[in-house]
């Protein structure tokens, strides 16, 4: 009887694939399973040789070691000299293997960060050489090395060099000293602060490797609503011990500065940046900074902004206030990270107006050390805004692109939505700033208006659930994130497939329509929560869930009513010439695509317009069966999205397909609250029935508009 179960124990070892909790993310390094490739990858590295002699070295070996050994299924180990088919990892002031390759040419592109990656004969051997200028840059190398190889891509003749456009790829955890994330879906911080700086938690090395392997060169660990107390020596000891985790790793620590912090706990009376002992406190400060953390990054600020303390709290400028802490970081080539989310409640002009109105003036005000941190869309990382009409638009101050990779308003953690294909349509739009082809990608990188320094910000989704993220396809979003800030030229597909092979599988049957949905995953989402430009029509305070109707605010600005405007002629902010003209912020040639109702690109047209109900729109339907159309729409692909889940289950382990699934099929029954909720609240006002043929809603709009949610999270 006994053996009978062994026999069928194995029987099922073998038949299923092993149950994965998805803490490996995309470094999972399993055994290659096709037999053919797996030959020539052994034909091709037999052994390593790393040269030099850092910490980053001995982690560059240590990842050769096990990730090799893995992949191929026998001891991969380090030699002294290069044997024929050896892998050599170096660069030329560490090597003279790697100098008299004579790379000089494509290693003066790479720069500190980049790699070159090419297969060579030298002394009759054929060899595979990852050279750098620096560690780090080999690191980089290694990683990419093992992501050709885990992505089943061909290695035998590689000649790749590979180097980021963008200087600063920085991740930005809104970590409170509690361990409370705002807007974080996926459990609470994994820093512990109460712990640090003695007990150094495996995390942090794990999550330093995984931004390393995506080429994430910065964190900020605090929240940007911050805690003057970050910058009391007892935390700085702290944030140091994870500063010394990151370093070799190639990642700088960056915290969040609290404006007010001179009078919260420097005892100065005031926070003035024109201040003598004001300027004197931060000077001091930053100097005890560098001396916990010799390589700090700089300061992210949020000032003046949802009731954080800033410079106008003293009848100062944003550009005063970044000047004076810009002045402190200074001497040790620190930055700042000034934020344009900036809105006023005493402002009774359009908000997405108020942040060009408040910061254009002040272009060319800014220290050389400051970049503007800048959201994507002018309201707030919606499911789908036009680009910030001041990317362009302030040509002498560096401009950095801030994407939220937490789905505050997408989903939370349970909507499966790859972000990077949203991601690429604000990248590849087009300013007009200095005519055709003036991209946001090209403001951010710098290229467009010379700038010698540029970076890019994304809100991390990051907390201690098992899987990083919540749902395990958010890790799409850290990981695309990651692979886009270091080239952003990658297209969505890439990489969704990258990711999807090192993820789960390389098999075609899974990879294919896998890849298809989390393709069209952003638009099914915008079509059932916001179409045709709707938007911030979600649950006040939380953000949960449809609650177009509400209006409790006192500041009109935070309700969804101020938002879509419904009334019985139409639906729509009107954003045009005849309305707030915020579309006056854009250059006139992209302003063309939105400025007429007739011509407006559909997918902003209730962003940029009030719109009749009987609008004729370019299907032929009119406005409301156009609105239901897209609201039914995307309820469909997302059951289609889970339909094909389904259909998964071979591919996948039984632990994360289950997962998914369960996840996949809250987010239809959300959809369609969306769907429901919106269309019932929007008919009080068209006055038209949903068109037949469409599934009624099951519930009503009382019910809908009963729902309540105080212990929604992230809040
Ligand atoms: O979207 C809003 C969020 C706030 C956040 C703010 C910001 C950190 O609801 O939680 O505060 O944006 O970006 O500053």
């Amino acid at each position: 009887m006994k053996k009978i179960k062994g026999i069928i124990l194995l029987l099922c070892l073998c038949t299923t694939v092993a149950a994965e909790d998805g803490h490996d993310l995309w470094l999972r390094f399993r055994l290659i399973d096709n037999p053919q490739l797996l030959a020539t990858y052994r034909n091709t590295v037999a052994g390593f040789v790393v040269y030099g002699n850092s910490p980053t070295i001995a982690i560059i070996k240590n990842e050769l070691n096990k990730s090799l050994s893995a992949l191929l299924g026998k001891a991969i180990k380090e030699n002294s000299n290069p044997i024929p088919s050896s892998l050599v990892v170096g660069t030329p002031s560490s090597s003279v293997v790697i100098s008299s390759l004579n790379l000089n040419e494509q290693l003066s592109k790479v720069g500190a960060e980049g790699f070159v990656i090419i297969s060579k004969t030298t002394g009759g051997k054929k060899i595979t050489v990852i050279a750098a200028n620096t560690d780090i840059g080999a690191l980089h190398g290694v990683f990419d090395f093992l992501r050709l190889i885990q992505t089943h891509q061909d290695i035998s003749n590689l000649n790749k060099i590979s180097f980021p456009k963008i200087d600063l790829r920085i991740l930005d955890h809104w970590d409170n000293l509690n361990r409370y994330v705002e807007r974080g879906y996926a459990g609470i911080s994994i820093w512990d602060w109460h712990k640090l700086p003695d007990y150094i938690d495996p995390i942090y090395t794990e999550y330093a490797r995984a931004n390393a392997s995506i080429g994430i060169n910065g964190t900020v660990l605090t929240n940007v609503n911050a805690n003057a107390l970050t910058l009391t020596s007892q935390y700085l000891e702290k944030a140091a011990a994870l500063a010394n985790i990151f370093r070799p790793y190639g990642i700088k620590v960056y915290l969040t500065a609290r404006f007010s912090a001179p009078s919260e706990i420097g005892g100065i009376s005031t926070s003035d940046p024109l201040n003598d002992s004001v300027q004197t406190w931060w000077k001091n400060k930053v100097q005890e900074i560098y001396k916990y953390i010799p390589d700090f990054g700089g300061f992210l600020v949020k000032a003046n902004s949802e009731g954080q303390p800033g410079p106008q709290n003293y009848g100062r400028t944003h550009a005063d206030g970044a000047n004076m802490l810009a002045d402190a970081v200074k001497p040790y080539h620190g930055v700042i990270m000034w934020r344009a989310f900036v809105y006023a409640n005493a402002n009774n002009e359009d908000r997405a107006k108020q942040a060009y109105e408040e910061f254009v003036p002040l272009d060319g005000k800014f220290r050389d050390n400051v970049l503007l941190q800048v959201k994507n869309g002018p309201i707030d990382f919606q499911p789908r805004e036009p680009f910030h009409p001041l990317f362009g638009s302030m040509p002498k101050t560096p401009m950095m692109m801030e994407f939220q990779l937490t789905q505050e308003y997408l989903g939370f953690a349970t909507h499966l939505v790859f972000l990077p294909v949203m991601f690429k349509e604000i990248l590849q739009s087009d300013t007009y700033a200095q005519g055709k082809g003036s991209y946001v990608a090209k403001v951010i990188d710098g290229s467009l208006d010379h700038h010698s320094i540029s970076g890019i910000a994304g809100v991390a989704n990051i907390g201690n659930d098992i899987n990083w993220t919540g749902h395990p396809f958010g890790q799409a979003n850290w990981y695309g994130f990651g692979r886009l800030a270091w080239d952003e030229d990658l297209s969505a597909a890439t990489i969704a497939e990258e990711w999807i092979r090192q993820t789960f599988s390389n098999d075609n049957a899974f990879v294919s329509p896998v890849k298809s949905f989390m393709l069209s995953s952003h638009e099914t989402l915008v079509n059932y929560m916001t179409p045709l430009g709707l938007h911030h029509i979600m649950g006040n305070g939380h953000h949960y869930g449809p609650s177009p109707w509400s209006n409790s605010f006192a500041r009109a600005d935070w309700n969804p009513v101020y938002f879509h405007r419904s009334d019985s002629m139409g639906i729509g902010f009107d954003r045009s010439a005849t309305g707030s003209n915020a579309i006056e912020q854009y250059f006139p040639e992209a302003r063309r695509a939105w400025e007429n109702t007739e011509t407006c690109d559909e997918k902003y047209l209730l962003w940029f317009h009030h719109v009749a109900w009987k609008h004729k729109m370019k299907s032929g339907r009119n406005l409301w069966e156009e609105l239901c159309y897209k609201y039914y729409n995307g309820v469909d692909s997302a059951r289609k999205m889970k339909d094909t889940w389904v259909k998964m289950k071979p591919y996948v382990d039984s632990e994360r397909f289950e997962h998914v699934l369960g996840l996949l099929e809250v987010q239809v029954k959300e959809a369609i609250w969306w769907r429901n909720a919106c269309l019932l609240y929007f008919q009080t006002f068209s006055k038209m029935p949903i068109p037949s043929g469409f599934e009624k809603p099951d519930k009503t709009l009382e019910y809908y508009e009963s729902l309540k949610f105080p212990y929604a999270p992230g809040n």
